[in-house]
């Protein structure tokens, strides 16, 4: 609602005034055939008498079955399952000095974007919450043509050249003779291939850490992995790396939590994204950039154009350049999140490719794949994917052409229609590739410079705290212990003793492999942006359970608002829906009935007081499993008065009690940054 009323009361961005002539409301209006025909009766098939059968001249019967049976397309082969937003994008600062891109000059510029985030090995009914890499995609409407920026929310990828990728893709899906597993990676072929292919260590670090397992769309970072090229104006190029850092910071799940939310709420990460655009807290990402000069690219103990490799952000500092704000969900998941076609491919001018490996790869793959799964070359005229910059060529005809080409000439050079459409110089905006020099025989192989598979790795392992190496020993622990081949399991110890000997032999103890051989910790460097410790904290938009019940302390409502002042969502868990009395008649509307939730669709859970209340909550075993299984998943909880009575460790750290009434404005303050903190590794569950 709010959300609606802030779409007509705000100016339509150049991309939604475009979107908006697709729309067709069928609000009111009378039903007819995709002929225009009206309908008369749309429930039964016409028949040769009400027992007969149904006959061939039934038009409405055959178009409407027609239609139905060809509802689907084919599923992305990889990021099958994503869940997309509209939103807009502004520069802080000209970027000028580095690049002509036009989206990047003006502050005062707002460029639209759709960003449509995604995992990578489930099919497109899978679970949000699964360990995998999530995709981060945004498209830019910008004035001078489309701009994809294609990336993840690690800042690597497994493997160095576009070649490996079709292997990579059929290792980690569901094994082929049985499809099982369903988006996951904790399965045999998966774990040969990383045994395999060893330039895959590092990405896999980062694959077993928590950033597998984000919070919230919202609290992730997302990267464009690659090294790209800005090139100014007068024509000097920087090699750039694209960052996303989200505006309340990084924060991630539990493993065990994140299991049991796969079937709790399969759709976690999709409803947390979609009701916070609906409540106007708009997510928020801060678009970073770093950047090597040209003349620079051999002054690293790596190569910079290896995907493999990110740049220490201690050694290249991110510099913050502009900010992306999310603002509207989607009138229709199909015909614009399903029909997004993104391609790393889709640039501008000011910005141009290098040759990373994998991403000339990509270059190919991305087109070729909307060809079958869009169904032909005209995708750019479906209204998500059409420029907001004028298109105008020769290309003509193809599968589902909408735009209507009037005229005599469809070629170039040509003398009828005065030589246009016409190419247009560099100097006036047309797109002109960077002139790299290239030199070389054909050869296939890979940089000896390419050959470090473990430096980083290990950089990553040091970098993380003793919570986060905890769970990247239990999330290998749990992905191997699922391969059966003792071979397999062997390998990838022995291979990430080349990462750290403490980590392979800690993976190793609980996997039934010997202790590892090999060479030990390959790096003693350390990154502390790489670990999630150092993030923002904010309470905002974050969940929290309320148990309460009839005979609720009155003191609650006072915290309640304080909650919600901060930005805070609070829900009425109780034992039954409808509405509940305070111990002096106030009420509440219960927004869930302890039924239907669980602890770990929240932040935080707060217990309220009152006698009444507090002995209804007793009495039943569901609210105990309640606050128990927040308190094992290191959340913040708070009980007041008799509320406490719930708590199993009520001095624990990140459990906030409030023994008297009188105290609530204090106790509110308490929670509500423990609310922000997001977990408490220090307690002992
Ligand atoms: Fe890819 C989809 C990100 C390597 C081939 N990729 C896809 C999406 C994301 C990425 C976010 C989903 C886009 C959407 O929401 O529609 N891919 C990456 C990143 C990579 C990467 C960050 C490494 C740095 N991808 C990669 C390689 C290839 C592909 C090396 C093949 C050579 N990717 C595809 C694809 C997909 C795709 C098969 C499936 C659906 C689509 O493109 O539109 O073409």
């Amino acid at each position: 609602m709010k959300e609606q009323q802030s779409r007509n009361n705000r100016q339509q961005t150049s991309k939604e005034k475009q979107l908006e002539q697709f729309t067709v409301s069928n609000d009111g209006k009378p039903m007819t055939t995709n002929q225009g025909v009206p309908v008369s009766e749309d429930e039964h098939s016409l028949k040769a008498g009400v027992r007969g059968p149904t006959l061939m001249e039934d038009f409405h019967f055959r178009e409407k079955m027609t239609h139905f049976d060809h509802e689907r397309i084919p599923e992305r082969i990889v990021h099958a399952r994503g869940f997309g937003a509209h939103g807009y994008f502004q520069v802080y600062e000209s970027m000028k000095a580095y690049t002509k891109a036009q989206f990047l000059q003006d502050p005062e510029q707002t460029t639209p974007v759709f960003v449509r985030f995604s995992t990578v090995a489930g099919s497109r009914g899978s679970a949000d919450t699964v360990r995998d890499v999530r995709g981060f995609a945004v498209k830019f409407y910008t004035e001078a043509g489309n701009y994809d920026l294609v990336g993840n929310n690690m800042p690597v990828f497994f493997i160095q050249d576009a070649m490996k990728f079709p292997d990579l893709v059929h290792a980690v899906k569901p094994e082929p003779h049985n499809e099982i597993p369903q988006a996951q990676s904790a399965h045999d072929t998966f774990w040969d291939f990383v045994s395999n292919n060893t330039e895959s260590a590092h990405m896999v670090m980062w694959k077993m850490s928590d950033r597998s397992l984000p919070r919230s769309f919202r609290m992730m970072e997302g990267f464009g992995v690659h090294t790209f090229r800005f090139v100014n104006d007068e024509g000097r190029a920087h090699f750039v790396k694209f960052h996303w850092k989200p505006v309340l910071g990084m924060h991630a799940h539990v493993w065990d939590e994140v299991q049991k939310l796969a079937g709790k709420d399969p759709d976690y990460h999709r409803r947390d994204l979609w009701d916070a655009i609906e409540s106007g807290n708009y997510p928020e990402y801060e678009l970073g950039v770093q950047l090597i000069p040209e003349e620079d690219e051999f002054t690293f103990d790596f190569d910079i154009l290896d995907p493999t490799k990110l740049w220490p952000e201690e050694i290249v500092p991110v510099r913050i350049i502009g900010k992306l704000t999310l603002n509207r969900n989607t009138d229709n998941f199909f015909a614009e999140t399903e029909q997004i076609a993104f391609h790393p491919g889709h640039v501008v001018p000011g910005i141009d490719f290098t040759n990373d490996p994998l991403l000339q790869g990509r270059l190919f793959s991305y087109t070729d794949t909307q060809l079958s799964r869009l169904g032909g070359p005209n995708f750019h005229e479906i209204p998500i994917n059409r420029p907001v910059a004028p298109v105008h060529n020769n290309q003509r005809d193809g599968m589902h052409r909408m735009t209507i080409n009037p005229g005599q000439v469809s070629y170039h050079k040509n003398g009828l229609a005065g030589n246009s459409p016409s190419p247009v110089p560099e100097e006036e905006g047309g797109y002109a590739h960077y002139t790299e020099k290239v030199d070389g025989r054909k050869i296939r192989e890979r940089s000896d410079s390419f050959k470090d598979h473990y430096s980083q790795a290990s950089m990553f392992w040091n970098s993380m705290s003793e919570v986060e190496k905890e769970h990247i020993v239990s999330a290998f622990q749990f992905e191997l212990g699922k391969v059966k081949s003792k071979d397999i399991r062997q390998r990838v110890v022995d291979m990430f003793a080349n990462v750290d000997k403490e980590l392979a032999s800690r993976i190793s103890e609980g996997i039934g492999t010997v202790s590892p051989g090999g060479q030990g910790a390959a790096s003693a460097l350390s990154s502390p942006a790489l670990s999630m410790m150092n993030t923002v904290k904010s309470p905002r938009s974050r969940k929290v359970a309320v148990l309460a019940d009839n005979g609720f302390s009155e003191a609650l409502t006072g915290v309640l608002e304080q909650l919600e002042q901060s930005g805070i969502i609070a829900e009425i868990v109780s034992t039954k829906l409808g509405v509940i009395s305070g111990e002096a008649g106030s009420q509440l509307e219960v927004q869930r009935s302890l039924l239907n939730s669980d602890s770990v669709l929240f932040d935080a859970v707060l217990v309220a007081g009152g006698r009444q209340s507090v002995d209804e909550l007793l009495a039943n075993p569901k609210s105990l499993d309640f606050v128990k299984e927040a308190f094992q998943h290191y959340k913040p909880i708070g009980a007041m008065a008799e509320g406490a009575e719930l708590l199993l460790e009520p001095s624990s750290p990140g459990v906030v009690v409030a023994p008297a009434e009188q105290d609530s404005p204090l106790f509110a303050e308490e929670l509500i940054e423990a609310i922000a903190e997001h977990r408490y590794w220090s307690r002992v569950v």
